[in-house]
């Protein structure tokens, strides 16, 4: 059974878009269009009761979660080079350290940087509510910025999908508004990451599906 991937076009979804694109094997892909409220539908809650993409329909059941599904491809592609496989406990726990830097510390960052107005019921608070979104990714976008003009990749000198969920992360805060003057290294690494075949490929499936929310009358350009 090939997976089918559940998504929408600029979300994170991208992400494992690119990851199974790297992997090359055929998969499936299903848009969930917000703009007509079907992340809230039964039928997409059935698949991912949290109501968000993605979520990767694969023989072993649902993964969603962006770090859990590249984990399990990672795991269960280990020749697509996804993420390196260090076998010691401290070599894993760097690769974890990595992926849950961009996760858990830089995304939900960049929801409120982008879309403050989610945040709070009171849409005069989004102004405050970006202003200290800022404040914290200018803290977390330091050491990286640090980091990528030392070596090319989050890991040194191979990409792994870590680049591709970073280069999602600036695609949507630098589209937000973000000045790019302070991250020369990053703007270069997301140059240079969305060159890959795998992240052109990612592209294309949502170029599609824009056409088709065009065609049904949902389609919406957020902030990036
Ligand atoms: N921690 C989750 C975040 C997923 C997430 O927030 N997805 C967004 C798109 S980037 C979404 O589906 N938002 C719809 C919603 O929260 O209602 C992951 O990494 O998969």
């Amino acid at each position: 059974m090939s997976p089918t991937l559940h998504f929408a076009p600029h979300t994170c979804a991208r992400v494992t878009l690119t990851a199974l694109e790297e992997i090359g094997l055929p998969f499936g892909t299903h848009l969930i269009a917000f703009m007509g409220g079907e992340h809230r539908k039964p039928e997409f809650l059935a698949i991912n009761p949290a109501g968000k993409v993605p979520a990767l329909e694969t023989e072993d059941g649902v993964i969603v979660q962006n770090g859990a599904i590249l984990s399990y491809l990672a795991e269960t592609h280990p020749d697509a080079g996804l993420l390196p496989r260090p076998q010691d406990a401290v070599g894993k726990a760097a690769v974890l350290a990595e992926l849950f830097r961009i996760s858990s510390d830089l995304h939900p960052l960049v929801t409120r940087f982008v879309m403050a107005v989610m945040i709070s019921t009171d849409a005069s608070d989004a102004p405050r509510i970006r202003t200290k979104a800022a404040e914290g990714l200018a803290m977390q976008l330091a050491p990286l910025e640090r980091l990528l003009s030392q070596q090319p990749w989050i890991l040194g000198g191979k990409w792994s999908i870590l680049d591709a969920y970073l280069a999602w992360v600036w695609f949507r805060i630098e589209g937000a508004g973000l000045g790019a003057d302070d991250y020369p290294a990053l703007a270069n690494h997301y140059a240079t990451a969305s060159e890959r075949p795998s992240a052109k490929a990612a592209l294309l499936h949502e170029e599609r599906a824009q056409e088709e929310l065009k065609a049904r009358g949902l389609f919406f350009a957020p902030p990036r």
